[in-house]
């Protein structure tokens, strides 16, 4: 299998797995990314099965819409049951890093706002250490340059994605050769830094189900 069907393949798997816990008032948190584009088209043939959604971008929201899925507001949703999402690395005890595609806060809020978080990644993205893919950061655009240093100054190497601004209005930081041991402190650590709105550390509320596509099937940790 090529990495998009081993990502088709993961994401029909994460759909199996939570059908039959799906009734008329379900909502669902959708994440971002083609990981998760792949599972709202398989869950568009079941939109009868459930209420709606809440999408953790624009772009996934556009998506779920045009199949005709309703997407509601967090607002108004309370507490969904599932947020379905990819990632960027995992390590084995589920703990992410995400926010490749920029969507890191909006997909943080959902996690939170979660019972159960699966993940769904083809086995590529899973790793010993955090830190190969570069942790993003979204900050606001007048403290961009003092993040930057703030960071620096704890041994990482920032990298401004140009062209780019959050559904938010916000703009990202790339860290680049930053190893990441400790997860849950380095979070910690970086969101105390003013200005940063949040990083795509998903330590402090990892993902409860890591589903892996690997070429001899898919692969469940908890
Ligand atoms: C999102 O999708 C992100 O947090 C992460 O950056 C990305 C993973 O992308 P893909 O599924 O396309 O590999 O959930």
């Amino acid at each position: 299998m090529n990495q998009d069907q081993l990502k088709a393949s993961v994401a029909q798997a994460a759909l199996q797995h939570i059908l039959p816990q799906l009734n008329s008032d379900t909502i669902l948190g959708i994440g971002t990314g083609s990981t998760a584009n792949f599972f709202i088209d398989f869950l568009a043939e079941h939109k009868g099965a459930f209420d709606g959604c809440v999408a953790s971008s624009e772009a996934s929201a556009e998506r779920l819409r045009a199949h005709g899925i309703p997407v509601y507001d967090l607002n108004e949703s309370g507490t969904l049951e599932f947020y379905i999402d990819g990632a960027d690395e995992s390590n084995e005890r589920l703990e992410l890093i995400k926010g490749g595609g920029a969507a890191l806060t909006r997909e943080k809020i959902v996690a939170a706002a979660s019972k159960t978080f699966i993940c769904i990644a083809d086995e590529s993205k899973l790793v010993n250490v955090l830190g190969e893919f570069p942790l993003p950061i979204e900050v606001i655009p007048m403290a961009r340059s003092y993040v930057a240093r703030e960071l620096v100054a704890m041994g990482a190497d920032p990298v401004y994605r140009e062209g780019v601004v959050t559904d938010n209005g916000n703009i990202i930081l790339d860290l680049y050769n930053f190893q990441i041991a400790t997860p849950r402190a380095i979070e910690t650590a970086i969101n105390q830094i003013v200005g940063v709105v949040t990083n795509g550390l998903f330590a402090n509320r990892p993902a409860d189900i890591l589903m892996l596509a690997t070429q001899d099937g898919v692969v469940t940790k908890t």
